[in-house]
């Protein structure tokens, strides 16, 4: 009996050598240890032994099967690993001398003002800061000092979900979680808040040549001891000479939101028009561009801040109608239109 075990295992090494794919393989799996297969018909020929013998014979046998089985395993995994290899080779070789036939993609306008202004603002000593585009009632109004039913609300109408949360009307709902996220280290430790944060603003609104339902704003906000109207003028005034590379003429006029005080309106003179009047700026001449003020006490409390120790300024920049400006885009609808010919004539440095 004990040289059946040897010759089997031997006749098992000999074909197990000459296979070369996992089909092949399988056939032998069964043909040793499938339920007809020759390992286990040994075990039916233990029938005429003693029971010592049978014991002895039996646990060989289980050697055996264990023993064929792990063969088995290993050469699964060899020829896995040679029908991979058997792949790389069948692919056709790949010259890295030969020019790309792609056309190289470019930035999109408003990422190109984007990142500009965060480097300007980075340089200034600001953080920049992501936040979601799905805000809560509270995020993005009641914690402005915009309540319930308040008429301010009016001008933001922007799309709800079924769970109450909203796509975010303003950038200014990051305003609340800014102050929480970094009102520790100003009051233990006199760092003061400066933070920026770029994002997507959603409002329910009839388009035109400077109004589109979805576009961007850069939200900036700083607070410490002493801050003043002059830090917020000085701020957006190197913004936009740095941006522009020129001066631009820019008119402040007061401006009512609820979570500043006292607010203003920064406009600049349209540059498609050269401020003469046209589509672009509503025939005004001049570009609503960035609402900003001192913020409002009840909005600092809200965030943790004490207003009587504290004041600070925000500002709300719309970086789509940057965009235009910068780039001489007369219809913002342009920029969302997808209308690869006329956005990929922008480019940076990079
Ligand atoms: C606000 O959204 C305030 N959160 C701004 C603010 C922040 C004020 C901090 C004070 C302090 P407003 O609705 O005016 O304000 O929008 C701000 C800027 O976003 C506008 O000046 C404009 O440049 C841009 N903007 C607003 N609505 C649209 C729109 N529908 N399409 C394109 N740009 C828009």
């Amino acid at each position: 009996m004990e040289s059946k075990i040897t010759s089997l295992r031997a006749k098992f090494e000999e074909e197990l050598s000459k296979i070369d794919n996992l089909g092949e393989l399988e056939s032998i799996r069964v043909s040793y240890l499938g339920k007809k297969g020759s390992v286990t018909d040994l075990l039916k020929g233990m029938r005429e032994l003693s029971n010592d013998e049978k014991k002895a014979f039996g646990q060989k046998v289980n050697e055996l099967k264990s023993s064929v089985a792990e063969r088995i395993a290993q050469k699964t995994q060899e020829l896995k690993e040679l029908e991979v290899q058997r792949e790389i080779d069948s692919m056709p070789e790949f010259d890295i001398s030969m020019p790309a036939s792609l056309e190289r993609g470019s930035y999109h306008p408003i990422t190109l003002v984007q990142r500009e202004c965060e480097r300007i603002f980075k340089s200034m000593g600001f953080t920049v800061e992501d936040y979601s585009e799905v805000v809560t009632d509270y995020e993005c109004f009641e914690s402005l000092n915009i309540p319930k039913h308040h008429p301010a609300r009016d001008m933001q109408d922007t799309y709800y979900l079924e769970n109450g949360q909203l796509l975010k009307s303003q950038t200014s709902a990051a305003q609340n979680a800014i102050y929480k996220k970094y009102k520790d280290a100003l009051i233990n430790d006199g760092v003061p808040i400066k933070a920026i944060f770029p994002g997507r603003c959603f409002r329910n609104e009839a388009t035109d040549n400077c109004h589109e339902n979805t576009f961007f704003q850069m939200e900036g906000v700083m607070v410490d001891k002493n801050t003043s109207i002059s830090n917020l003028i000085y701020f957006m005034k190197t913004m936009l000479s740095e941006v522009f590379q020129k001066d631009i003429k820019v008119r402040l006029r007061p401006g009512f939101f609820p979570f500043v005080e006292p607010g203003f309106e920064l406009d600049i003179s349209c540059l498609i028009c050269g401020g003469e009047g046209c589509p672009s700026c509503k025939h005004s001449g001049w570009l609503e561009l960035c609402p900003c003020g001192m913020i409002h006490p009840e909005v600092l409390k809200a965030g943790g801040i004490d207003p009587d120790e504290y004041t600070g300024y925000a500002f709300g920049l719309g970086l789509t109608r940057l965009a235009m400006m910068k780039y001489g885009i007369a219809d913002i609808r342009d920029l969302n239109s997808g209308n690869l010919k006329s956005m990929s004539q922008f480019t940076d440095d990079e």
